[in-house]
């Protein structure tokens, strides 16, 4: 615990949140970590980020940033000691944009159908399955989605993917992505995956903010 440590509000099991917290734990830069809960936000976040969306990261001298594709280039900025960023930089943005665009999008309305009216769960599912199926064909021929090192692009989908696999787990289990499949499974077999899902209790004002990742 200590004051001097950037402060990053986060919330264990989202997407975006996960993607930032992984890229702080391959950078090595350790923030004091505040859990939020979503329908319990601390005034705290909302003051320095009125989006109030996680996660959302305070740095020393007071600035925000407030997107979770900004704190992993922002702590692969500081230090990227697996290469994260080594990969065509081009590239990687697409993959990435796919998945935070169309991907994201289908995969609401396939998770939440009943949030979004007119939905139809199976036809969204057909959708995102479409960018799963491209990522299976781009990792039959390598490890990783930019070759054989994982990558920005890696870290920054995964947590997506294994939103949408645990929709239903036995009907992503029964489809033809086994490069796919195997990449999932690797991330969730990782001791990576278990840092970043390591569990802390709700944050209030006043309560200590435990430092993440634990040295
Ligand atoms: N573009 C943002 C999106 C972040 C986002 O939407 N996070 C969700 C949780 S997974 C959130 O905080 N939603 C606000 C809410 O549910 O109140 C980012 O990349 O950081």
């Amino acid at each position: 615990m200590t004051c001097d440590l950037p402060i990053l509000y986060s919330f264990r099991r989202c997407p975006y949140a996960m993607r930032a917290r992984l890229a702080l734990v391959a950078s090595g830069q350790a923030v004091a970590l505040r859990e939020v809960v979503l329908r319990d936000k601390p005034a705290e976040m909302i003051n320095v980020s009125p989006k109030a969306t996680v996660p959302v990261l305070v740095l020393e001298g007071g600035a925000v940033l407030e997107e979770s594709l900004d704190v992993m280039n922002w702590a692969l900025a500081e230090a990227d000691p697996e290469g994260w960023l080594e990969a065509d930089r081009a590239d990687m943005d697409e993959l990435v944009a796919q998945n935070d665009g169309p991907f994201k999008h289908h995969l609401d309305r396939y998770k939440y159908a009943n949030r979004y009216e007119g939905a139809v769960a199976e036809e969204h599912r057909t959708e995102a399955s479409k960018t799963l199926s491209d990522l299976d064909a781009r990792l039959a021929g390598n490890d990783w989605l930019c070759g054989s090192r994982a990558s920005f692009a890696d870290y920054a989908i995964l947590p997506f993917v294994r939103q949408f696999a645990n929709t239903d787990r036995a009907w992503f289990d029964a489809q033809s992505w086994p490069h796919l499949q195997s990449w999932l499974e690797r991330f969730l077999a990782s001791d990576r995956f278990k840092v970043v899902m390591k569990k802390y209790p709700q944050w209030s004002a006043g309560d200590p903010e435990p430092t993440f990742p634990e040295a």
